[in-house]
């Protein structure tokens, strides 16, 4: 058998954003972490889920929040109004509707120019780790995130990439977590892609 390498790891999977198919992730990307460029609504996760970042009405709004919404279809957000929205940090679980993933977990970031610094990581953290514990308790084998606050709510993406991939790392350290959920990370802009390929090593480093 083949030992996956670093390269292969880490290799950025371009999506083309117009394009209507939907997009399964190739195993050997699906090792331990991955990472894609291109719209995470295309993502073909039939027993994953896409995170999505909400804000605290969980009733939609712009950016990655509207792309979901307006691929999954109007019932995603019927469901929606029965879960009582979120609190910041906070994560919960719908189907995936229309799309071609199994569920979406609406997590709601913080925003970063509205009080202390602590307090915002430490929320942005929490996106993260209840995202995946969800995707853990509810036996998914993939989950997908966005960069969580870094686009409306301003998060600066340094900073956030690397609380993304601590939390990350912590959660699949844990109870051999590794063995049971996939994570992909799935960046929009080219300025995250190269973001997330220069502190991936650090955060993921080879074996
Ligand atoms: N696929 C993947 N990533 C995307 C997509 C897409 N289709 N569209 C945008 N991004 P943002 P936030 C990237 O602003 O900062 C909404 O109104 C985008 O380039 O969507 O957490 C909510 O309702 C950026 O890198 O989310 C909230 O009110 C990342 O997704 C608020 O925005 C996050 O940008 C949340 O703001």
């Amino acid at each position: 058998t083949t030992i996956p390498t670093l390269s292969s790891l880490y290799t950025t999977l371009s999506l083309k954003p117009t394009s209507k198919s939907a997009h399964r992730p190739s195993p050997t990307l699906l090792t331990k972490i991955s990472l894609f460029q291109g719209d995470i609504t295309t993502l073909h996760l039939p027993n994953g889920a896409i995170v999505n970042a909400a804000n605290k009405s969980l009733l939609g709004g712009g950016g990655v929040d509207g792309a979901i919404h307006r691929a999954a279809g109007p019932q995603l957000l019927e469901e929606c109004r029965t879960l009582g929205g979120a609190k910041t940090g906070e994560s919960k679980i719908t189907g995936g509707w229309r799309l071609p993933s199994k569920h979406i977990i609406h997590t709601v970031g913080p925003i970063y120019h509205s009080g202390e610094i602590e307090e915002k990581a430490s929320q942005l953290k929490s996106c993260y780790t209840t995202s995946l514990h969800l995707a853990l308790t509810h036996g998914l084998r993939t989950i997908a995130f966005p960069s969580i606050s870094t686009g409306i709510y301003g998060y600066p993406i340094v900073d956030a990439t690397r609380i993304a991939l601590g939390a990350v790392r912590e959660v699949l350290d844990a109870d051999a977590n590794e063995d049971k959920v996939r994570v992909s990370v799935c960046v929009y802009g080219d300025k995250d892609k190269e973001v997330y390929e220069s502190l991936l090593p650090e955060y993921f480093p080879p074996v």
